[in-house]
């Protein structure tokens, strides 16, 4: 009891409202200058007022490097699956917040404001909700939301108190709650949810609202009629699950048109996948699509903050759901920043690039075995690069494959290659033709491409040499 007055009282400054939280947060945290080179992303957002956060999930808890970076570069966290009903209420009346606990404890111990996900959704759902007569579905409801938001007073910023309630083409998704409670279980969510603790932000949140299109319409009318209505809504959430080159052209209208209503708006899930694997024309792609969406929510004084769907891609839901897509989110799988979180960092008001800046002159390797190399630093951040080879057939008659070697000098190593089979071995690289590059006819030239990392510098390798098969 103790522990929990300890932080309602801490955090009662951060649950006052979502921008007041995140001055609170500025005030408290924040011993960095905001623009400095080093700031992480959290304090870049808080130095603007808003928040910049990761959702994470139970299994990463005893993954250190994971953890270190989680507890220092964000400000906020969503519990990524188990505040939601299959894990709080798995047996009817029986409440479980052992795993949520832990995630929300860490979160405190690191000052990191928690957004709360999810009441009321129609997937992982325990079983035995769907066999729940119609009569009595909605006490029911009113029970799992009375109980689960009481149990977290005082510590959660936001709750999404309703998720995906609608389907594409505006109309209501057809969940249990619908066809059992009816139009009404939203705004009853709503209320049930508001009498069990008065102070944290109640937000209805989805995924494809993030332009306007007739799915957002169909949210922006209901939230429009709960205003009306007086049913206390405070926020939408733009879950922003997003592709590669697809940001919608409307986003920031949207994001206003929600704060003309009188609600705050948040990016609760942000991610933008691609067609793996990674090149860097996509990263490049990416980056700048992720620049787009912060300097969207940025653009509206309501829309308080962003948080991604996990931050590293080896963490991402995207390949189990899509397969041959993912290298969505902001940290490769050897925990390497991509280009897009620079880009973030940039749109946040941090540095704009990453130093030392990419070396620009391409070296060539003596010609003499029929192909020639030309290796280049594409770009280049903190610890980490991308480079592009070109080989080149400098005979006079067509080569029917080539393997190029070099040496790195600093320790570089290769993460990700494409359009090459690679052999490593400590610094000494071999890379080889893949079926479709081999051939080059006389003059003809061909590329591969690879991402890497460093530790102090990233010197041009030595040795670099073409052989054609
Ligand atoms: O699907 C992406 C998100 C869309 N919006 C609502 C979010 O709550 C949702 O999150 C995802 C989680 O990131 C996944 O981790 O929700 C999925 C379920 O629809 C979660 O996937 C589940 C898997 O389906 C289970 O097999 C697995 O046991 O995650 C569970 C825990 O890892």
């Amino acid at each position: 009891m103790d522990r929990t007055s300890h932080r309602r009282r801490r955090t009662a400054g951060l649950i006052a409202g979502a921008v007041a939280a995140v001055t609170a947060l500025t005030a408290g945290v924040l011993t960095a200058p905001a623009a400095s080179a080093d700031a992480t992303l959290g304090q870049l957002a808080a130095a603007k007022g808003r928040y910049f956060g990761s959702a994470t999930d139970n299994p990463t808890l005893s993954d250190v490097p994971y953890q270190q970076i989680l507890g220092s570069e964000f400000g906020q966290i969503t519990v990524g699956n188990t505040m939601k009903w299959m894990y709080t209420e798995p047996t009817q009346g029986q409440f479980d917040y052992t795993q949520a606990e832990a995630i929300v404890d860490r979160a405190e111990a690191n000052d990191q404001l928690v957004r709360g996900h999810t009441l009321v959704w129609h997937n992982q759902l325990p079983g035995w909700v769907s066999n729940v007569p119609a009569d009595r579905l909605l006490g029911v409801m009113r029970d799992h939301i009375t109980n689960e938001v009481a149990h977290f007073k005082g510590r959660l910023i936001h709750w999404d108190v309703v998720n995906e309630a609608f389907e594409e083409n505006g109309s209501r998704r057809q969940s249990v709650f619908q066809q059992k409670i009816g139009d009404g279980y939203i705004a009853e969510a709503f209320k049930a949810a508001r009498a069990a603790d008065p102070n944290v932000k109640l937000y209805y949140n989805d995924y494809n609202i993030e332009g306007v299109n007739a799915k957002s319409d169909a949210v922006y009318n209901m939230v429009k009629s709960f205003k009306q209505q007086g049913v206390p809504i405070d926020g939408v959430g733009l879950q922003a699950h997003l592709i590669v080159g697809q940001v919608p052209a409307t986003l920031q209208q949207n994001i206003q048109r929600f704060a003309d209503l009188g609600v705050d708006v948040a990016i609760t899930e942000l991610d933008i996948r691609m067609d793996l694997p990674r090149t860097t024309a996509k990263d490049t792609q990416q980056a700048e699509d992720y620049g787009k969406v912060v300097r969207a929510c940025l653009a509206v004084s309501r829309c308080v903050g962003m948080t991604i769907w996990d931050f590293a891609d080896h963490h991402s839901w995207i390949p189990s759901v899509f397969p041959g897509q993912g290298a969505a989110l902001l940290y490769d799988e050897n925990f390497g920043k991509k280009p897009a979180y620079y880009a973030v960092a940039a749109a946040l008001g941090g540095t704009s690039s990453p130093s030392p800046s990419p070396s620009p002159s391409p070296s060539p390797s003596p010609g003499g075995d029929g192909c020639t190399a030309s290796y280049k630093v594409t770009s280049q951040w903190q610890n980490g690069f991308t480079a592009d080879v070109t080989v080149r057939n400098s005979g006079t008659a067509a080569i029917d494959g080539w393997t190029v070697t070099w040496t790195f000098p600093d320790g570089q190593r290769i993460s990700n290659l494409w359009n090459g089979d690679l052999t490593a071995d400590g610094s000494s690289v071999t890379v080889r033709n893949v079926g479709y590059n081999g051939r080059l006819g006389a003059g003809a030239s061909t590329s591969f491409g690879f991402q890497g990392s460093y530790t102090s510098s990233n010197g041009t390798p030595t040795g670099i040499a073409c052989a054609a098969a």
